[in-house]
């Protein structure tokens, strides 16, 4: 699948606008209109749009409907593209089902059938119900709804729609695998559909750099004195790919990504990451993916000094993974294995299953499928938090981590919140990562033992696995203009020494590769006693004002380079 492209033989026609929206019962077919129905934005959660109570928090099935006037040309098919939604999801077409997807957090695409031309009823009905058979993992009890990850647990449909015209015999899908064979040179491609594929690399300045022809769907090609991405210098090629009937360009980097026993090495050179857990969440639009929001997302990142973010705890947008190739941020792509902990057991044939971790697969497999020729894309990580103690749990993790593995070729990674002494997968993963709170969840308050107890867990893990660690998570809930000297809880002082209180325990450990802090920006989650109006520990604000911290990591990050 690719993602759609506008050009001289493509046609992108965008379906984002206005929706009518019902909630609709279990037996729900779509054979009618949405006949009670009230409109809603697309794209975006419903939740944060809404006024009434019992809608914000919905948790059930509910109906989106719009119309399309399009007419079918000779030689040519159109599909329908679902940038994500929250979550599984089910599409009709006329009252006709067409298709489903059991995955959120990616997108799906269905060819529209041709008999439906020229009036189309298009009518997504999404489910956001989590059990322990979908991803994110939850309970349904007595009709409530029970989750353990900490955010919200939105609905709508969250990306982009659009209708794509294709060639019938268009180019279905192209993955460029570089610096292949340790040679920075060397470029390979492989096509699928479309024939033999006549291939161009351009420059940045347009200049074309190798060109040739797939023979069975691949084609090896040379760059001489390649421009090599990364963060600083995040240079793209384009891969132009024709057929006789069809076109598409791809934008990719040339790369190299390797991880020792003590060091992330990019190009060969060893780095330091930078960054943050980050959300998919802003005021209003909830998940629902905006150019500018994440465009300033993006400035911030840069203003920041940042060079890395974890994709917690979900894929974001298509559009957001183009602005990380474009500013040259490297990105931990995360599937939404998240809540998979504090089930008492999780890891049983009743709760976590065989069925749980095939959609797992298939979610790593659809991510990477999506994200494969994104040069910012340096690790995978298969989860957050899942309960790795458990006696079950290695059998669960071990075939996905292997398969992660060998699909994507990159460093594989889960967060873990495990003990040291206690994780049954630490042996398993290239880089180990975790999430810390000490001085928040233990110990609240006490700046004193922050570096100690840090710096003495830091070891354990080295001593134990022998392996790089990575910090997915540190930090502390902050409201923006308290403050309090000496520094005390939810101040903005209290957040910067927390901060530094870590960081002097990662700067004593060399083969600590990085920490990213918990949160880019204070975001929404279910409501509790220790959340007021969400989770604080964003070092900007939910509409990406800076903290104090903000100021400190720019400073720290700078001078540290
Ligand atoms: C965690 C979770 C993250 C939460 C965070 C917190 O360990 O991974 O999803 O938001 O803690 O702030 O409690």
């Amino acid at each position: 699948m690719l993602y759609p492209q506008n050009n001289r033989r493509r046609t992108v026609q965008s379906l984002n606008g206005v929706w009518k929206y019902q909630l609709v019962s279990e037996d729900f077919c779509a054979q009618k209109p949405l006949w009670e129905f009230g409109w809603m934005a697309v794209p975006a959660s419903i939740n944060e749009i809404v006024t009434d109570e019992a809608l914000r928090d919905h948790v059930g099935k509910v109906a989106f409907e719009t119309e399309l006037d399009a007419s079918l040309a000779d030689g040519t098919k159109k599909l329908l593209y679902i940038g994500s939604s929250g979550h599984k999801f089910e599409v009709y077409v006329n009252g006709v089902w067409l298709g489903e997807s059991a995955l959120g957090f990616l997108p799906a695409q269905f060819e529209l059938p041709a008999e439906a031309f020229p009036k189309l009823r298009i009518t997504v009905v999404i489910d956001n119900r989590l059990t322990f058979q979908t991803l994110p993992v939850g309970r349904l009890e007595d009709g409530k709804q029970q989750i353990k990850h900490d955010f919200a647990n939105d609905t709508g449909i969250m990306r982009d729609v659009s209708v794509l015209t294709v060639p019938k015999d268009c180019i279905e899908d192209l993955r460029i695998s570089t610096y292949c064979e340790e040679d920075p040179k060397l470029v390979r491609v492989r096509t699928v559909g479309g024939g033999s594929v006549r291939l161009t690399v351009l420059d940045q300045t347009g200049a074309c750099v190798a060109a040739g022809y797939t023979k069975n769907g691949a084609a090896e090609l040379t760059v001489e004195e390649p421009n090599l991405w990364e963060p600083g210098n995040p240079y793209l090629y384009r891969m132009l790919a024709e057929t006789e009937h069809d076109r598409y360009e791809q934008a990719f980097g040339i790369r190299q990504v390797k991880v020792t026993d003590t060091e992330f090495l990019l190009n060969g050179k060893p780095l330091k990451l930078r960054g943050f857990g980050m959300h998919e969440d802003h005021p209003i639009l909830g998940k629902g993916n905006n150019t500018a929001m994440n465009v300033r997302d993006f400035e911030l990142l840069k203003w920041i000094g940042a060079n890395c973010f974890r994709t917690s705890h979900y894929p974001y947008s298509d559009e957001i993974m183009d602005l990380a190739d474009r500013y040259g941020i490297l990105v931990i792509d995360e599937v939404p294995a998240v809540g998979m902990n504090w089930w008492e057991d999780s890891f049983t044939p009743e709760r976590i299953n065989g069925e749980t971790a095939e959609l797992h697969r298939q979610a790593l497999e659809r991510l990477w499928q999506r994200d494969k020729n994104h040069p910012s894309v340096i690790m995978f990580s298969v989860g957050n938090e899942a309960g790795t103690e458990e006696p079950n749990a290695r059998g669960y993790f071990e075939p996905l981590i292997s398969f992660t593995k060998e699909l994507t070729g990159l460093p594989v990674t889960l967060a873990e919140f495990t003990k040291c002494e206690d994780t049954t997968i630490g042996d398993l993963v290239d880089v180990i990562s975790i999430n810390r709170y000490y001085g928040w969840y233990y110990d609240h308050g006490d700046l004193s033992v922050i570096h100690g107890q840090m710096r003495e867990e830091l070891q354990r893990w080295r001593d134990r696995f022998g392996k790089p660690i990575l910090i997915t998570e540190y930090g502390a809930d902050t409201v923006e203009g308290l403050h309090s000297l000496p520094a005390e809880s939810f101040s903005e002082e209290f957040q910067v020494r927390y901060l530094e209180e870590m960081g002097k325990a990662f700067d004593e450990c060399p083969w600590c590769i990085g920490d990213l802090v918990w949160n880019f920006a204070d975001f929404r989650t279910k409501q509790g006693i220790n959340r007021v109006r969400g989770n604080r520990k964003g070092v900007f604000t939910r509409d990406r004002r800076p903290k104090m911290a903000a100021h400190f990591l720019k400073k720290r990050w700078s001078e540290r380079g």
